[in-house]
């Protein structure tokens, strides 16, 4: 399985993030796809490479000019500010809600970050655009080789990106990797494809992007948003609109759910993307469902995540693994090379 690495992802390295009116350190950490390399490395599951670099195109076909011109020039609008703010990172403090407008980007910069973000726990570094840039060509690298015809690859980076939007960045995320691959295997020729997300959290960002398609099934297994991040989506009455109803599907859990429970939604979620008659799927591989995670509520162990591989390749599509959340530093990266590896004995 060929595993595409991004080399530049420690140089988005968040400093604090807003968590009950204090300032903490973020949970997001390089650290983490560190754990994740150096175990895909010591079991030799497949090569790591760097990812080819493919132009903005492929970047507007998700998100819009205006957002991606504001992430390319951010930090050197910050530093225009203040040279001071070299050392502080870019943290929102005000947000466009009901009854303002967003059609009309300020020329003040707090409000611009506003206008494209949802949540103070984001940090916007130094280093942020040019890593989610390389992690975004990871993804589409993936994307690519599964429509050459690999059975699997991994898009391994950091920041995430399940929480983007098409216009906004939010949880930690900027660019939707997972986003960007399934729309590069529609536009390589595939009608049908679907995006299986099974991250602890629920990706709003790419549940939007895909919510009126008809092409793209959107399935998502995850914290019940009434008590868990991201709050304001990820219901189970959420099944699409337009020509893409019925392309969506929410299976939303309470905090303590084990595998046992959690492996039925699997299976449920698995039934409907073979249903739809998806032609290859994307998974987004947050690993933050572990027992051990400091920020989220589901009991899965190490163990189980062989089991979750191994349920994945049963659905016998082209797979592009993308790797979304998983705090627990330690154990991430055993329990991601757990899935990977449990995939590739089912298929081998
Ligand atoms: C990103 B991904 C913790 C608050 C949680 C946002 C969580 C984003 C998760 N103090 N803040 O889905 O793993
Ligand atoms: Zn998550």
């Amino acid at each position: 399985m060929k595993t595409f690495y991004n080399h530049l992802h420690a140089r988005h390295q968040g400093k604090v993030e807003m968590f009950r009116g204090a300032l903490v350190p973020c949970f997001e950490v390089p650290a983490r796809v560190d754990h994740v390399l150096a175990e895909l490395t010591h079991r030799q599951l497949g090569s790591v490479r760097p990812p080819q670099v493919f132009d903005d195109q492929a970047l507007l076909a998700v998100h819009s000019q205006r957002y991606l011109a504001f992430l390319r020039t951010a930090w050197a609008q910050w530093l225009a500010l203040d040279p001071a703010n070299a050392d502080r990172d870019i943290l929102p403090s005000v947000w466009p809600t009901r009854t303002f407008r967003t059609d009309i980007e300020p020329d003040n910069f707090a409000a611009k970050v506003g206008l494209y973000s949802y949540d103070a726990g984001t940090p916007f570094t130094a280093g942020t655009w040019v890593a989610a840039r390389a992690g975004a060509d990871c993804a589409l690298s993936a994307a690519q080789q599964v429509l050459a015809g690999d059975r699997a690859t991994f898009a391994l980076s950091r920041p995430p990106g399940h929480h983007a939007g098409a216009d906004f960045f939010g949880g930690y995320c900027f660019l939707n990797n997972a986003a960007l691959a399934a729309q590069y295997l529609c536009d390589g020729g595939l009608a049908k494809v679907a995006v299986l997300d099974i991250d602890y959290h629920h990706g709003n960002g790419t549940q939007a992007i895909f919510y009126d398609r008809p092409d793209v099934f959107f399935a998502s297994i995850h914290g019940d948003p009434r008590t868990e991040y991201p709050f304001y989506l990820g219901h189970a009455d959420e099944t699409g609109a337009g020509a893409g109803e019925g392309a969506n599907l929410n299976l939303p859990l309470p905090r303590g759910t084990d595998y046992r429970h959690w492996a039925a939604a699997l299976d449920t979620a698995l039934a409907r993307i073979q249903q739809f008659g998806a032609q290859a799927l994307v998974v987004s591989l947050g690993m933050d469902t572990f027992a051990g995670d400091p920020i989220s509520g589901f009991k899965l162990q190490t163990g189980d995540y062989l089991r979750v591989g191994e349920d994945l390749a049963r659905a016998q599509l082209p797979t592009v693994f993308v790797f979304e959340g998983g705090y627990a530093v330690a154990e991430v990266g055993v329990n991601a090379v757990n899935v990977l590896q449990g995939f590739w004995q089912t298929t081998a």
